[in-house]
């Protein structure tokens, strides 16, 4: 009976899901659903992406945290919109928490929406919330052996962003295996090494978003 009550909130969110993309759809709104564990870099790679975007794309962000308001007054301060959603203890994002939160955004102004997710690598990845693409962030501090042991989010994911490559002096994990592991789950996986401290490897990756959100239109 259990999983019968699961695959009742997935249909649910699915449906609210589409109806959010169609709505994305219509306004010209490339949305993008960026997930990792806590501290991977998510805002870090916000405040890169932003800060290399802007002027070419009209930027938003919607910022989910279980609670507070720090990640969305850090991006407020770049002068993008962002809406803030209090999960209030739910470990991920759903559909209808998007479809409440765009309503204080104006869609039709912003090119590019990037959703930050919350800190999680395991239910995010279940969860639509009628997303263009779902990005992941692993830092090379959080091990080599996680693609292997999270197998879903590497899956779901378009492009997997291995960040913090300033610290391979002093961490042991094995870059290469990152990304082997990845990929023989997702053959199709984009991978971009980064520091969103350096900026190393971020013009590679926004150029690369850039070139999916022209083909998108
Ligand atoms: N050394 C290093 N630190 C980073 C890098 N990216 C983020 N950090 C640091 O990691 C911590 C968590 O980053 P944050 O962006 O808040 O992660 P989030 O929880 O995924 O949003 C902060 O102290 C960042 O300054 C990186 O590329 N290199
Ligand atoms: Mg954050
Ligand atoms: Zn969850």
């Amino acid at each position: 009976m259990k999983i019968n009550v699961v695959s009742k909130i997935l249909e649910a969110n699915e449906k609210i899901a589409r109806e959010n993309k169609e709505l994305f759809d219509k306004t010209g709104t490339y949305v993008l659903n960026l997930m990792s564990a806590p501290g991977a870099g998510k805002t870090s790679l916000l405040e890169k992406t932003i800060t290399e975007l802007n002027g070419a794309l009209r930027i938003g962000v919607v910022e989910g945290d279980i609670q507070g308001t720090y990640d969305a007054e850090k991006i407020n301060s770049l002068g993008v919109p962002v809406v803030q959603i209090n999960t209030g203890g739910a470990c991920h994002l759903d559909a209808n928490m998007i479809n409440e939160a765009i309503n204080d955004l104006n869609l039709n102004e912003i090119d590019l929406l990037i959703i930050e997710n919350v800190g999680n690598l395991v239910c995010p990845a279940e969860f639509n919330v009628g997303e263009h693409m779902k990005v992941m962030l692993l830092s090379i501090t959080e091990g080599h052996d996680k693609p292997l042991k999270y197998p879903l989010m590497f899956q779901e994911s378009s492009a997997l962003l291995i960040n913090k490559i300033d610290l391979k002096p002093y961490v042991d994990a094995d870059t290469e295996r990152i990304k082997q592991d990845s990929m023989s789950l997702n053959p199709s996986l984009k991978v971009f090494e980064i520091s969103c401290k350096t900026g190393e490897g971020i013009k590679d990756w926004t150029g690369w978003l850039y070139g999916r959100i022209q083909e998108n239109r």
